[in-house]
């Protein structure tokens, strides 16, 4: 990969409940992230409680389908995502699709979306919508994440790809071993 000029964005990237119950759609899945330029800087399995739930999806607190939604959310493991790229937010949604599954299906067929979600809930995946928002959505899934710490001391090894992923873990590490634990 060249190397990239201008800082990377973050972004709180969710592989739902849906996929994450059967493990060759969720490897595939993350293969599709990979192929598409993305950095995991930080990943956790995880299952929400349902007052998890509703915090972390608590806008929609007065829609009907919040009730569907929380749920969903708490229903089985999740695979939760620190996503990093030039553009992570806009590019991470492109690669989504839109929310529901069969407009997806007809105004996206590549979309992660289109070919993995099953309704508008079980929609296979969750991207932030904004800067903001994916500050706020990091810290629900990674209270110990650091962000000023990641831009001064780790976003530059990943802008330059010095950095290896690790499938196990399904991160990327940095190559200089130094760096790594800041
Ligand atoms: P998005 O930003 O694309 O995830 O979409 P929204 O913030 O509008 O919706 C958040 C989640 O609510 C969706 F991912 C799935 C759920 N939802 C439904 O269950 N039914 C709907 O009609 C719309 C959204």
């Amino acid at each position: 990969m060249s190397k990239i000029i201008a800082p990377l964005e973050l972004t709180l990237a969710i592989i739902k409940p849906d996929v994450c119950r059967n493990p060759f759609n969720l490897e595939l899945l993350r293969q599709m992230v990979l192929a598409n330029n993305f950095y995991f800087v930080d990943t956790k399995v995880a299952q929400l409680s349902r007052t998890e739930a509703e915090k972390f999806y608590i806008e929609h607190k007065d829609k009907f389908f919040f009730n569907r939604l929380v749920t969903f959310m708490s229903s089985g493991l999740l695979s939760a995502h620190i996503l990093a790229r030039e553009n992570a937010i806009k590019h991470w949604r492109e690669l989504m699709g839109p929310t529901h599954v069969y407009r997806a299906q007809y105004e996206a067929p590549l979309s992660l979306r289109a070919r993995f979600g099953l309704t508008d809930t079980r929609n296979a995946t969750h991207g932030s919508d904004s800067p903001d928002t994916a500050r706020r959505e990091i810290s629900f899934f990674f209270p110990n994440f650091n962000m000023e710490e990641f831009y001064k001391y780790q976003e530059p090894y990943f802008r330059n790809n010095e950095v290896m992923f690790d499938p196990k873990h399904c991160v990327h590490k940095i190559k200089d071993a130094k760096a790594q634990k800041i």
